[in-house]
């Protein structure tokens, strides 16, 4: 027999179960819910980017400038997903994922000057569809290897045809200055096969104090320009 009519043949023998088209059924079934979820993530960022771009325009008209250099949103992927979740030992279900997660989608905002981190996350934080969950900033309390950010986890409204959901948003807001050495971090660290050894730690934590002190003499400039 040659090769393609076994492989028919052998196709030809597979006979499903009662018992395997039901395993198949809910996989497809957690696959849908599991999509359906991930775009209303989706919808959640993009209700969190429009707010920033309001604030922006906003605050343009009103003083000539922008506070905001750019919005880069992601939804977490799948792979960060299941590992992070075996990393806190949580099912593997759509639902724990809901619950336990509060970064799937986020939404990173950088700003011209710290001044702005603040205001922004003020202006946003006052609208009333915005609850806020929970606040780290690694700005007045940086990390030990120098990170600096302001986390906010958000809960948000979006209004699809029959019901209104509530979706939580991880929004990190930082400066210029902290996003070059955020990014620029993440890629070493990240690197593979490169063995970061403390002397690197240190050098990497000696520009995260350059950069501190970048934002400090930006923000100087900032109050002699009266901006
Ligand atoms: P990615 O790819 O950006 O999503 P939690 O969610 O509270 O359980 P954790 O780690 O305590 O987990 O949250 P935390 O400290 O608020 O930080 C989460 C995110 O902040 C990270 O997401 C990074 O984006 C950023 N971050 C935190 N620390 C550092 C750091 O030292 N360097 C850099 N470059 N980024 C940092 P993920 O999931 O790691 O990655």
């Amino acid at each position: 027999m040659s090769n393609v009519t076994r492989a028919q043949a052998a196709q030809e023998t597979i006979v499903l179960t009662r018992s395997d088209k039901e395993v198949l059924e809910r996989t497809k079934e957690r696959s849908l819910e599991f999509r359906r979820l991930m775009s209303y993530y989706k919808c959640a960022m993009k209700e969190v980017e429009t707010k920033f771009e309001v604030l922006d325009e906003e605050y343009s008209l009103q003083n000539d400038r922008n506070p905001i250099s750019g919005i880069k949103s992601r939804l977490k992927s799948v792979s960060s997903i299941i590992e992070k979740m075996e990393r806190k030992n949580l099912d593997l279900t759509v639902s724990a994922m809901e619950k336990n997660l509060n970064d799937v989608a986020g939404v990173r905002v950088v700003c011209s000057f710290v001044q702005d981190v603040y205001k922004l996350a003020d202006a946003l934080l006052i609208q009333d569809d915005v609850t806020l969950l929970q606040i780290k900033d690694y700005i007045k309390n940086p990390k030990p290897n120098g990170y600096r950010s302001l986390h906010l986890i958000v809960e948000i409204p979006i209004f699809l045809e029959k019901e209104k959901r509530m979706m939580k948003v991880e929004i990190q807001l930082r400066t210029i200055a902290m996003d070059c050495w955020a990014s620029l971090e993440h890629q070493l660290r990240y690197k593979k096969g490169t063995e970061f050894t403390e002397e690197m730690q240190q050098a990497l934590f000696k520009c995260a104090q350059n950069s501190m002190d970048l934002d400090e003499e930006m923000d100087l400039l900032r109050q002699k320009a009266n901006i």
